[in-house]
């Protein structure tokens, strides 16, 4: 595969609602999508890069300038035998995992599309269907939360996500495992607590969480062994693991039972299912996390999510709770009992909406070998 062609695309995108956790308030996306071109064929990718630097260090604007000055022209014009050679051009780039990661996937839907694979079997996915789960930004009020997860929950969702910061956790729990005594329910902190919380953090043992999501520092896995060790409820890390040496260290440590796999925050495909085979080896199950993805990160999501390893509900859910339209033909949609078929078309499996793609453009540039 000669990389012949490269556009970047920041699309401007309004999710229907605000999306509240304990770093941020997210209601505009700007979205980035790369093209690649080889052969006549059209491959895309997503970085999943937020605007702030609340969730991981990178932006929208620093993935925009390191893809334009570093990763496009180590890899303009190169030829690879496979998409996984990609991670190799970009490893002399530090960190900027999420914009390397919407290179290296957009080169991964080519070559799902010349092997005439459905990307999911490229990348070894065994699952016709994976199991669908929400996030549940943070609410104003706790009636406001009940409503929301009867939707879900009545949608056919197969477990609950709920963000939590200081002030509005244990009661928050409290209430909904009142209303909801055998849900599949979760809570994710984005690191709002400190060790200093630990009787607080240990009250939510009674609850019978699946998991507590990135309880402490966004970069302390040591820290998370500490309280992995005084909590039953299992740590699952999210925001602490980059690739699959920084996994090795979280299960070795006993810092996490869980790990959240996102495409972004360990750099594409091939990484990811790195950190895949490492902890099917340790019998950790990790699931598909999000980064309220356009269609196009969506699908990607999707066909990780084919992955053996990948045993629990993700945050990969329909298009449609996120926007009035996608970039996608077909959207995302999920079944009555919580399920999204993987699709079986070579490559992503979903048709690019371009005309769509251009309206929401609000800022291209391109490269041609
Ligand atoms: O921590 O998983 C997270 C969204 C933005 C940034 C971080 C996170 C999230 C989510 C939403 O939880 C997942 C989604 O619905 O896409
Ligand atoms: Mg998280």
């Amino acid at each position: 595969m000669r990389i012949e062609s490269i556009v970047l695309r920041e699309l401007k995108m309004r999710l229907k609602a605000p999306f509240e956790t304990s770093s941020e308030i997210t209601w505009n996306r700007r979205v980035l999508l790369v093209e690649v071109g080889v052969d006549g064929l059209h491959g895309w990718g997503e970085i999943t890069a937020a605007e702030d630097p609340f969730y991981n260090a990178e932006t929208t604007d620093t993935a925009w300038h390191v893809t334009r000055d570093f990763i496009v022209p180590l890899v303009i014009g190169q030829s690879v035998a496979s998409a996984d050679a990609i991670a190799n051009l970009l490893d002399p780039i530090r960190g900027h995992e999420m914009a390397k990661a919407g290179m290296e996937n957009a080169v991964w839907d080519i070559e799902a599309q010349q092997r005439g694979l459905p990307l999911a079997k490229l990348l070894g996915g065994t699952r016709q269907e994976i199991p669908s789960g929400v996030s549940m930004g943070i609410q104003a009020s706790i009636p406001d939360l009940l409503a929301k997860i009867e939707c879900e929950l009545h949608a056919g969702y197969q477990r609950i996500k709920l963000k939590i910061k200081p002030g509005k956790d244990i009661e928050v729990v409290a209430a909904v495992r009142r209303q909801y005594p055998d849900i599949k329910l979760m809570v994710d902190a984005n690191s709002a607590y400190r060790l200093e919380h630990l009787e607080l953090l240990r009250t939510f043992d009674q609850y019978g969480l699946m998991m507590i999501e990135q309880p402490l520092a966004w970069d302390d896995i040591y820290e998370h062994s500490l309280l992995q060790a005084h909590l039953r409820t299992p740590i699952c890390l999210d925001e602490c693991i980059h690739n699959a040496s920084h996994a090795e260290a979280a299960i070795s440590l006993g810092a996490c039972r869980v790990i959240n796999v996102k495409l972004g925050r360990v750099g594409g495909h091939t990484r990811a299912r790195h950190v895949h085979d490492l902890s099917v080896r340790h019998s950790i199950p990790v699931w598909c996390g999000g980064m309220l993805e356009s269609g196009v990160g969506r699908a990607h999501n999707i066909a990780m999510s084919a992955l053996p390893g990948f045993t629990l509900p993700g945050d990969v859910s329909a298009s449609q709770r996120y926007w009035n339209e996608d970039v996608i033909e077909p959207e995302v949609e999920v079944s009555p009992v919580g399920t999204i078929r993987v699709p079986e078309k070579a490559g992503l499996g979903y048709g690019i909406r371009t005309k769509k793609v251009e309206e929401l453009t609000v800022r291209q540039e391109q490269w041609r070998a």
